[in-house]
């Protein structure tokens, strides 16, 4: 007896075999569709079973110049390791800092049940834009007032500059940006990626440890006309050499005379001097002669928010019009690449520009900050002095903002990092935020070390013969310790000297 419910044919009649077909397709039996499935699937190559991975052929990329000192230092299980890599301030107790200003800006936030999490417009949070602007070009700039600004909320100063990028790529003819010799790392890998081509001018003079000032302007002189500059508005990164205003206004004349682009990264505005108004000095001289420009403007160093990505991109025009039709442009940059900026972060810095009080309790604990690094750059420059370490460290104070570019090659950072566990970019940049009071004596004596080199030395000579190092060779290396000895005077032969013992 068949029950009521089933409804199985019975086999026999074509017609039977029919509809038992077709019930089988309405009431797949689990067991035998997904056997049949994974049968199927399993010749494909991006199925579970057997074949390699589609991505097999993927080598392992390089980690970061910057972010992956971070990675290394995390792994890293000393007691004694300090990371001097990435640009980010620690407090005295080298803890990560998050500003009085910013809780209460959260508070203020969490508290106010009208919040909704709708998408901004594709442009950001329209206080936050218009905030931004004034505080880089300055409450009166004549540019906003005529409405010659178009200000786009961003994702951090890079996100910033990657739209720049782009847009220039799209809707401006000259597709080449001229960036600084040396520069921060990325923008030499963002802007191909945006479009333009880099090329790069002389700024930094390794010698003096100064400004390259006239290799700076011979190269941008001979840039072809309408090129695209980058500069840092201040606190270069990572040399911590600035022009001064006079040379500032140099480089003025020049660009607006050969109708070269300036695009500024104002990725430290008041780190450089604690105050916001003297540090955008160099932007404002360029909006003041009424030309065009661009500026990338992050809030992760002032406001203390890396990672909320909080960032502006402004573009100067020549007149409103103009201002409006590119912005209609950033959006359509903008729209395919993340759609719309995030909201908390962007409406934390909106609620701080917007009250006086808040404001000013802002400028006072960025001055703080910016004072901890100065003090940094002194005591480490006279622990220095007290070891009597050979060379010339009067850079480390005279250069500005978040880092010291110590001169130390890359043999002596390895070094510093291996025998002291103080971690920092190959290039030998410091961040003087990362430091305290307590760490700067471990941090000048690895420097003392490194300088000294025949620490280095000795310990090259020790596992060289380790590895079976004959005994001629051995007193060869010996040898030219002793005349190492003689070369320490200047950091720069120290690593001719150490490259001829390798
Ligand atoms: N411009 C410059 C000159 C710069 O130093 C940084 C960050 C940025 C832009 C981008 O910052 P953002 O977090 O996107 O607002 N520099 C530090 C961190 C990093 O490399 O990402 C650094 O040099 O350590």
């Amino acid at each position: 007896m068949r029950s009521q419910t089933d409804h199985t044919p019975s086999v026999g009649s074509v017609t039977d075999r029919r509809l038992s077909c077709l019930l089988r397709h309405l009431h797949p039996s689990p067991s035998s569709s997904a056997m049949e499935s994974d049968r199927t699937i399993s010749a494909l190559p991006t199925s579970s079973f057997g074949s390699d991975s589609v991505f097999a052929h993927v080598v392992q990329g390089p980690e970061d110049a910057i972010l992956g000192v971070t990675v290394a230092f995390n792994k890293d299980p000393s007691p004694i390791k300090l990371n001097l890599g990435v640009g980010a301030y620690r407090t005295e107790e080298g803890k990560p800092l998050v500003l009085n200003v910013v809780r209460k800006a959260e508070q203020l936030l969490v508290n106010d049940k009208s919040r909704v999490k709708e998408y901004l417009p594709i442009v950001g949070l329209a206080d936050f834009n218009k905030l931004s602007a004034k505080v880089i070009f300055g409450a009166d700039s004549p540019a906003i007032q005529e409405n010659r600004v178009t200000t786009v909320q961003c994702l951090s100063g890079t996100g910033s500059l990657r739209v720049g990028g782009e847009f220039l790529a799209r809707n401006y003819p000259q597709r080449t940006i001229y960036i600084p010799q040396p520069t921060w790392g990325n923008h030499a890998k963002l802007f191909p990626l945006a479009g333009l081509s880099v090329k790069t001018y002389r700024y930094y003079d390794p010698p003096t440890r100064g400004l390259n000032f006239q290799g700076l302007l011979e190269d941008l002189s001979s840039a072809p006309l309408g090129a695209i500059v980058l500069l840092h508005a201040c606190a270069h990164n990572p040399t911590g050499v600035d022009p001064t205003i006079e040379q500032w206004e140099q480089i003025r004349q020049l660009m607006r005379s050969k109708g070269l682009l300036p695009f500024f990264d104002s990725a430290y505005q008041g780190f450089a001097s604690g105050s916001l108004d003297a540090d955008a000095q160099p932007v404002r001289m360029f909006v003041a002669d009424g030309g065009e420009c661009l500026v990338a403007q992050s809030y992760a160093k002032n406001m203390g928010l890396y990672g909320e990505r909080v960032g502006a991109l402004s573009i100067v025009c020549k007149s409103a019009d103009v201002a409006i039709r590119v912005e209609s442009q950033l959006k359509l940059v903008i729209r395919p690449m993340y759609s719309n900026p995030p909201i908390h972060g962007a409406s934390i810095v909106a609620t701080i520009l917007k009250d006086r009080n808040m404001f000013d309790e802002w400028t006072v604990e960025l001055k703080a900050m910016a004072d901890r690094i100065i003090s940094m750059r002194q005591q480490l420059f006279e622990a220095l002095r007290a070891r009597g370490t050979p060379g010339d460290w009067s850079h480390i104070i005279k250069q500005i903002g978040m880092f010291t570019f110590t001169g130390l090659n890359s043999e002596q950072v390895a070094f510093m990092t291996r025998e002291y566990h103080i971690y920092m970019t190959s290039d030998g940049r410091i961040s003087m935020a990362g430091l305290s009071s307590k760490t700067v004596p471990h941090l000048a004596d690895a420097i003392h070390a490194a300088v000294t080199g025949h620490l280095i030395a000795i310990k090259i000579a020790m596992s060289s013969n380790g590895i079976g190092l004959k005994l001629k060779q051995y007193y060869k290396l010996l040898l030219l310790l002793l005349l190492m000895e003689s070369t320490f005077q200047d950091p720069s032969t120290c690593r001719v000297t150490i490259l001829r013992l390798q």
